[in-house]
């Protein structure tokens, strides 16, 4: 008696899917390409939903510092996409005005590392965590709006 209510269920929703899937073909094609935009926010870091990508490398060679002094981001999920151009390793990580650490890329040498962290409007400060580094002069300014 447990079979025959399930299968009168699969049949209707079998029947249901075949209906949506002839009515629908065209619109699937719109899905996916409505889909496309959010792939673009990332990488334009202008998209909705929260988020944005903050940029930071260091310049070839062998200076303790960071192209960037001052950079900004949207409040929410916050990406650090860090780019260490040289073989000394470096790493990215942010603190709150309090000095409490959010988080850190990965310490990398010649790479690239990411971190995300969730960031309310206010001015934070990203620096490196390798001893020395800061104190060299590898910090800046992170303002969040
Ligand atoms: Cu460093």
């Amino acid at each position: 008696m447990r079979r025959a209510p399930a299968l009168a269920c699969v049949a209707i929703a079998a029947a249901l899917g075949l209906a949506a899937c002839g009515g629908g073909g065209d619109n699937n094609n719109d899905t996916t390409a409505a889909a496309t935009p959010a792939n673009t926010a990332t990488s334009g870091g202008g998209g909705g939903g929260g988020g944005s990508t903050v940029n930071i490398s260091t310049p070839s060679g062998t200076d303790l510092a960071y192209d960037q002094k001052d950079v900004s981001a949207k409040s929410g999920s916050v990406t650090i996409d860090f780019q260490n151009n040289e073989s000394i390793p470096h790493d990215v990580a942010v603190e709150d005005s309090s000095g409490q650490e959010l988080g850190a890329t990965d310490l990398v040498a010649s790479g690239s590392s990411t971190a995300t962290v969730d960031l309310q409007p206010g001015t934070y400060t990203f620096f490196c965590t390798v001893p020395g580094h800061r104190e060299a002069g590898m910090e800046g300014t992170l303002t969040v709006k």
